[in-house]
């Protein structure tokens, strides 16, 4: 690579300038950008998942109306994700394929069951709130269409973010057997969302580089302490316990200590061996096989339509 334009290059990241799809980047830049956006948009489509599995149980209208717009915002979020990885040259197919031959990546979170109600609420709080305190800087990341398309997906995920504390607020209000299935949804769904900021920052190879290009505005374990501090005192408004026993307010750091993550675990579901990795790949490929006629019909449409621009 001409070291004059890598040069270039990087005095305009340095400068917080956004790169844009015809702009000149390092192949290392435009490697490790298709590599985060595509996972991230898959993340969104299998994301859908452990939520549609509700829709139909849905305990009222108006949680059911809720559910479903969540689920299209998330459709929608995977849409916008693979245009912003396509302008770095890669085609959404050949994204999809690697997906579903099960070597590309997704968030390690899609890989839990959602076995109760209180889990689309413990998603939608602790899921989306993760997801949020990761994007939001993301906003600010150096390549330009992954930035704007944060700004939308930010909002968007604060409603989420919000429901799912409202459906479990509603709960805690309920019967006893309500509030214990709150807790338990908690017990299950803690753990994996400090994962989903990734391994820690001594063990996290991509992280310098991408900090560097301003590609990652914070480090994994920043933002995993953002989340503890914020989530805590959320936890205890909603009269629940954070199911970790060294838990506990560190006065001197401002900040929560907390207790060892299972990194074990972590690396084993990034293997693909999450309690529920292979139904949730399988539902992917029977969506994609089955919805095969409607991509046809649209593309035979659009034949048309241009065949008839042209008569
Ligand atoms: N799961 O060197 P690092 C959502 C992989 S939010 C699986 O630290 P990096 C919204 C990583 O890819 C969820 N794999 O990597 C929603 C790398 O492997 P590679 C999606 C993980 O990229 C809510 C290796 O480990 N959000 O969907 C995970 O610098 C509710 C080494 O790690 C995003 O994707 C993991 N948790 O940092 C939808 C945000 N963590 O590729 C529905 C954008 C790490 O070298 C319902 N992504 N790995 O083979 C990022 O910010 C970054 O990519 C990180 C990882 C922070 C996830």
């Amino acid at each position: 690579e001409d070291p004059a334009l890598l040069a270039a290059f990087e005095a305009r990241v340095a400068n917080d300038e956004f790169i844009e799809p015809k702009d000149w980047m390092p192949e290392a830049y435009r490697r490790t950008l298709t590599r985060q956006i595509s996972q991230h948009a898959h993340s969104e489509i299998v994301g859908m998942l452990p939520e549609g599995n509700w829709l139909t149980r849905a305990p009222s209208l108006k949680r059911k109306a809720i559910l479903l717009a969540k689920i299209q915002d998330e459709g929608g979020h995977g849409l916008y994700l693979y245009c912003a990885a396509e302008t770095l040259g890669t085609s959404r197919e050949q994204m999809i394929e690697a997906l579903h031959a099960g070597k590309a990546k997704y968030s390690t979170i899609f890989n839990y069951p959602t076995l109760n109600w209180a889990d689309i609420g413990a998603i939608g709080w602790l899921v989306d709130g993760a997801a949020i305190m990761n994007q939001v800087p993301l906003q600010r990341t150096s390549y330009g269409p992954y930035a704007r398309a944060m700004v939308r997906v930010c909002k968007e995920e604060s409603f989420h973010q919000r429901q799912g504390y409202d459906l479990l607020l509603e709960m805690m209000k309920g019967t006893p057997e309500q509030r214990a299935m709150v807790q338990d949804a908690m017990n299950r769904w803690w753990w994996p969302s400090l994962m989903m900021f990734g391994p820690p920052d001594d063990n996290s190879p991509n992280s310098a580089q991408s900090i560097r290009w301003r590609i990652k505005r914070e480090t994994n374990d920043e933002l995993r302490q953002k989340f503890v501090d914020a989530t805590v005192p959320q936890a205890e408004l909603l009269g629940i316990t954070v199911p970790d026993p060294d838990l506990q307010w560190n006065e001197e750091r401002g900040h929560y200590d907390f207790g060892a993550i299972d990194w074990n675990e972590f690396y084993a579901v990034v293997r693909g061996e999450g309690p529920v990795a292979r139904e949730r790949m399988k539902a992917r490929r029977a969506a994609w096989d089955e919805g095969a006629w409607v991509r046809e019909a649209a593309a035979a449409w659009e034949a048309r339509q241009a065949a008839r621009r042209a008569a």
